[in-house]
């Protein structure tokens, strides 16, 4: 797929999650869905709950049987954010665009708006319609432990913890793979899980999700550093920075490369994914 095609299609389904996570928060008189709203509603690429979509349609699952477990992924993606946005995490005053849940609601509300999003994310797998019950808790399981200490929770303690030291490429590796990797292993895994695919066709998208999670993260490093640099001035340590650019940008080539083997098997019905991995390094090579 060209570059356009790939775009074309991001923004068409990201219309769709849009629609559906609306449809999840619809707006009530009271300040705390008032803030949900602000940060759920707020824009993003919305790239978890496509990739479940998308795996899941690619195993047979009808799209609606997919949308709430996507919707949940971008609930927890977005809790993520709010609280690594507040002054005890990264202490940041914008997020897509606009000033952070802490900046306009305080730094409480903040705090539950990410609770909440987080704990409404379980209810909304567990109510799912049309799900059989051992594949919906397979599914929840798979955010659970993705999202937890052994995801993205540990990922961000490993973080704060080697903040101002000069991290080894392992253990940079070992940090992203839980803080950013997990989530996107687990939305390609939770549309997959739902669809009930094969264990080998689960292998090999769990290979995609990986690589495509550790293309994201080195592009995003590549793409701070070209934008001034903040990871740096806060003392974290980046794939550049271990790696000096030129190498990190061939990391992310390989990431890429690496995530679209695994998908050989498939045929055109995977080009959405082949694409969107060459899509995220090209933000990065000329
Ligand atoms: C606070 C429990 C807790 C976890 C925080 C994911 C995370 C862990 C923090 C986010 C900080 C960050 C910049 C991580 C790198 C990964 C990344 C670029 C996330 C942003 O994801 P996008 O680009 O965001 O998909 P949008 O806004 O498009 O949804």
């Amino acid at each position: 797929m060209t570059r356009t095609a790939v775009e074309r299609w991001l923004a068409q389904r990201r219309r769709l999650v849009d629609r559906a996570l609306e449809r999840t928060l619809p707006a009530r008189r009271s300040q705390l869905r008032a803030a949900m709203r602000y940060s759920l509603l707020a824009g993003g690429k919305r790239l978890r709950p496509i990739l479940a979509l998308t795996t899941g349609e690619l195993v047979g699952a009808p799209t609606t049987t997919v949308l709430p477990f996507a919707c949940a992924l971008e609930y927890v993606h977005t809790y993520s954010l709010v609280h690594d946005d507040l002054p005890a995490m990264d202490n940041d005053d914008l997020r897509r665009g606009r000033p952070t849940s802490h900046k306009v609601y305080g730094e409480g509300l903040a705090i539950l708006v990410g609770d909440a999003l987080l704990t409404e994310a379980f209810a909304l797998m567990a109510r799912a319609p049309g799900v059989a019950p051992a594949r919906a808790l397979a599914a929840v399981e798979e955010l659970a432990r993705a999202a937890g200490e052994a995801g993205m929770v540990g990922g961000q303690a490993l973080d704060l913890a080697a903040e101002g030291t000069a991290a080894s490429l392992a253990r940079l590796r070992a940090m992203h793979g839980r803080k950013t990797g997990a989530l996107f292993r687990a939305a390609v895994r939770v549309g997959a899980i739902v669809g009930g695919a094969r264990p080998a066709v689960l292998r090999r998208l769990t290979t995609y999700g990986e690589q495509l999670g550790l293309a994201f993260q080195i592009v995003d490093d590549l793409l701070d550093a070209g934008d001034g640099g903040g990871d740096a001035a806060r003392g974290k340590s980046t794939y550049p920075a271990v790696l000096g650019v030129a190498r990190a940008r061939r990391y992310a080539e390989r990431a890429r490369d690496a995530a679209c083997a695994a998908l050989q098997p498939f045929g055109r019905e995977a080009d959405p994914l082949r694409g969107l991995a060459t899509w995220v390094v090209a933000q990065v090579s000329t």
